[in-house]
């Protein structure tokens, strides 16, 4: 009983502690065996499909199985967050940086606000990219579609 207990409770802090979406790279194996996947990237705030009220949006980025660091490292298994709003992909260059379409997280920030989306339906693609803003290969992405009010 006594056992039981320490293990619950420490299971309770395990999760008490998960909320800054961190260092939690090697700790998450989902299934056995299975082959070394690619890292994931989803956006979990807002919710795909939110109607959102005019002005600033935050973005919230989870990854797993890629390290979140900043710009120019080229450490392999790590890369920085990116948001593209309304505009495709080339998954072979380099990102461009040109606030209001695409936004570079360098400084290896997990989440960022739009200021300015305009009122309308909007796809928000997260892409981490390498150390020179080359998407991974394989692609490390998530998109969502929000509707700003
Ligand atoms: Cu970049």
């Amino acid at each position: 009983m006594t056992r039981f207990a320490v293990v619950a409770m420490m299971a309770v802090a395990l999760v008490g502690c998960g909320g800054d979406g961190g260092d939690q790279s090697q700790e998450a194996a989902p299934e056995a065996d299975a082959a070394p996947a690619p890292g994931t990237v989803t956006i979990v705030e807002p919710a795909d499909g939110a109607e959102l009220d005019a002005g600033p949006v935050i973005f919230v980025m989870e990854t797993e199985g890629v390290e979140i660091v900043s710009a120019g490292n080229m450490d392999p298994g790590t890369g920085h967050h990116h948001l593209i709003v309304d505009a495709d992909v080339d998954w072979t260059l380099p990102i461009p940086n040109d606030p209001g379409v695409h936004y570079h997280m360098g400084l290896a920030q997990t989440e960022f606000t739009v200021e300015d989306l305009t009122p309308g339906e909007h796809r928000i693609i997260a892409v981490v990219a390498d150390g020179v803003h080359i998407p991974l290969d394989p692609p490390v992405a998530d998109t969502i579609t929000v509707v700003v009010r």
